[in-house]
């Protein structure tokens, strides 16, 4: 672990490996056996009398009082890149079997963060023996390397670890790009590509452009049958999904001491969708009881901005205006009132999802339900976050009551919200909870998938059409956290150290690629419009089985925009050139999934030129030493045509000199483009070296 090197005072962030004066093992074992990590709060990691030393007096925000706390290198100043020190990392199967891959090729023998986490989650159906297997290497190499392992059907990442693990003032990376939701308690929760994890997972730090923050007060209180997935696609229908990077949203306002840590989650989940860094709240009384309710309240501490702290940007929302929201398809953002909608006919209704699947949600669905008979014909599934909520809503009645309705109850697990089973039909469409719904996301190509509330989708639920659930003339049901969570952590595995790693036949070795060439001469494989998402890159349903088998997942890679990107990109190989791909703004939106570069990267892609890039999918590009360029003059992109031979003269100066401004050569046409390579200097290094993996293992040298 790098530590600061300049003259400030340091933070008293003890050494990752464990509490002071606790071995390691003795450390987990203590926080598991208690039922809670009651240890935690000994280790005193977040001293705020240091952060308090950031920033001027009275002026500062939750990010600059957290930074502060974890800052290892660089400036805190907006667009400057910083390195930050990680307390705790989570990992889920969809990415970690490549990101454990990834650590065990770094080689270092047991990781260095506070506290590592491995969630199986995603893919939890086991159709054939590829999920199994990863399944059985994630519970023996983190038996090995000192992780804590939760096994299939104890529930999704982000609930799991919200409930179990989250901690006012820490730091926490994760394989995914809805780690935010821990952004509820105070937790400063960011998503990346495996690779990143692994890295840090090894002690290193987490490079990041410094954020702009974005306030956003939440006054007043919500109306009943509004909730707080109404408020984030409030926010959404505000910043939408496009412009967002460099930029993180802090809440506050009159309001936020009506909204419980769930439904905060509900909110910080879906910054996802805005692109942003991450969201945060204060950790405030609401958090204290949520913490008591899950027998944590030792690792309860207060965070809250100072009264003049200082944003780049503030928005009020005014939660007694917000009416029930719905996200049209294909975007996160296409928001409207659903009274403005309604009426559609609706095939399908999926509730659940990291989004909304607590038990606040799952007991209003129920209270919705009670006595009542889901519309016939509709299939409507529910899928809970957790064992715990499954548990509890099993224990009160209130899943007989789902039941009783007509209700197919799910595992605990992402399921349909990663195209794991309930596909809806040819042309259908369905109404979910979850946090996404691009076109195909669903596994059926041509469905239409509206997003919004529990409330909305339960009054969907009980008539058959979009409904607004204020004109069902019910009663809104009222939820109460209980004072008391029922804690069982037998299905998170210790560490041992004793268990043999074992990899099926699915399991192949991570690529690397090979170091930046002299001259950078690709030919365009592919030209894409706005918006592309890395579920368009890497799709997800049936085909995330072969996300350790690199070269088999490689050949659905555009597979819903253009399937044959795999056999051109091949072609292209065979005439010694690399492949580029062209795309609109927003490239590599959603997803942290490092496939949507990796793969490409296997296939011989070595520059993505777009309008823009998403941070998530630009740093995992860089992370496999491919080049992200994006247009000085947008209008360019019309220029270019699929075929073109593109030229970056001298790319090797270009990287060295940490030119911004590069000349595009269009080898076919004759033209010649400004294009901008803004990626920081240690970026340009990782490029050079052919990525991540290369740099790390060369000692961080290009
Ligand atoms: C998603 O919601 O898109 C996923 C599936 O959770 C991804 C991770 C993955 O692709 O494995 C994410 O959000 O990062
Ligand atoms: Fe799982 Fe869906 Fe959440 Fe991604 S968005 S972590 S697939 S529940």
């Amino acid at each position: 672990m790098h530590q600061k090197d300049d003259d400030v005072q340091k933070p008293a962030i003890d050494p990752p490996t464990s509490a002071p004066g606790i071995p390691r093992r003795t450390f987990l074992k203590g926080m598991l056996a208690t039922g809670a990590m009651t240890s935690l709060s000994a280790m005193g990691v977040l001293d705020l009398r240091w952060a308090e030393a950031a920033g001027s007096p009275g002026e500062r925000n939750l990010y600059q009082k957290i930074i502060a706390a974890h800052l290892g290198s660089g400036e805190m100043k907006a667009g400057s890149e910083i390195g930050l020190i990680v307390d705790s990392t989570l990992t889920q199967d969809g990415l970690g079997v490549m990101s454990y891959l990834q650590y065990e090729a770094i080689g270092i023998p047991r990781v260095k963060t506070k506290l590592s986490v491995s969630y199986v989650d995603h893919q939890t159906l086991q159709d054939g023996f590829e999920n199994a297997d990863d399944h059985r290497y994630l519970d023996s190499v983190t038996d090995k390397y000192g992780i804590l392992h939760s096994l299939p059907g104890n529930g999704i990442c982000h609930q799991l670890h919200l409930e179990r693990f989250s901690q006012p003032g820490w730091t926490l990376l994760g394989g995914d790009s809805h780690t935010p939701t821990c952004g509820a308690v105070g937790m400063l929760a960011m998503g990346a590509g495996g690779l990143d994890v692994a890295v840090v997972m090894g002690g290193g730090q987490f490079y990041l452009s410094y954020p702009k923050v974005l306030r956003i007060n939440l006054n007043n209180k919500l109306r009943p049958w509004v909730s707080a997935k109404d408020i984030v696609l409030e926010v959404l229908r505000t910043i939408t999904t496009k412009g967002n990077v460099g930029w993180a949203i802090e809440y506050g306002g009159t309001g936020l001491q009506y909204l419980t840590v769930p439904e905060r989650g509900t909110i910080a989940n879906m910054g996802a969708e805005a692109g942003v860094t991450t969201s945060l709240f204060p950790s405030d009384e609401v958090t204290r009881q949520y913490f008591k309710a899950q027998h944590r309240e030792d690792q309860w501490s207060e965070l809250k901005p100072d009264a003049g702290a200082h944003y780049d940007k503030t928005i009020d929302i005014d939660l007694s205006a917000i009416e029930p929201n719905v996200a049209l398809p294909h975007s996160p953002d296409n928001v409207k009132k659903v009274r403005e909608v309604q009426s559609i006919k609706v095939d399908q209704v999926c509730i659940g999802s990291c989004t909304n699947s607590s038990y606040y949600d799952l007991m209003m669905v129920a209270g919705m339900l009670k006595g009542r008979k889901v519309h016939p014909g509709l299939s409507v599934a529910i899928a809970p976050g957790s064992r715990q909520v499954l548990e509890m809503i099993s224990a009160n009645g209130a899943l007989q009551t789902m039941i009783s309705a007509g209700c197919r109850i799910m595992e605990a697990a992402c399921g349909f919200c990663v195209g794991a089973g309930q596909a809806p039909p040819s042309g259908g469409v369905s109404v979910r909870t979850s946090n996404r719904n691009y076109k195909g996301r669903s596994g059926t190509a041509d469905a239409n998938v509206y997003l919004t509330s529990p409330e909305t989708a339960v009054a969907t639920a009980l008539t058959g059409v979009l409904t607004d659930p204020v004109t069902l003339g019910m009663v809104c049901p009222r939820v109460e956290l209980p004072a008391s969570f029922p804690i069982d952590d037998s299905m998170i595995m210790k560490p041992t150290g004793k268990k043999e790693v074992r990899r099926g036949p699915n399991i192949g070795t991570p690529p690397s690629n090979t170091p930046m060439p002299a001259e950078l001469k690709a030919k365009v494989a592919i030209k894409v419009g706005d918006k592309i998402t890395t579920d368009h890159i890497a799709p997800s349903g049936t085909v995330n089985k072969y996300r350790s088998n690199i070269p088999k997942y490689s050949t659905f890679i555009f597979k819903n925009v253009d399937e044959k990107f795999p056999e051109r990109c091949a072609a292209i190989k065979k005439e010694g050139l690399a492949s580029a791909i062209v795309a609109g703004v927003s490239y590599g939106q959603g997803s942290s999934r490092e496939h949507a570069a990796l793969c490409p990267m296997y296939l011989g892609v070595r520059t993505v030129i777009a309008k823009g890039i998403e941070r998530i999918h630009l740093d995992n590009l860089v992370n496999f030493g491919i080049v992200p360029l994006t247009f000085a003059d947008p209008a360019d992109y019309d220029k270019i045509k699929a075929g073109d031979v593109l030229e970056v003269e001298d790319i090797q100066g270009v990287l060295d000199k940490e030119t911004k401004e590069v000349r595009l050569k269009n080898v076919t046409q004759g033209a010649t483009y400004a294009v901008k390579c803004e990626v920081k200097p240690r970026q340009r290094a990782i490029i050079k070296a052919g990525g991540l993996l290369n740099y790390t293992r060369q000692g961080g040298k290009a």
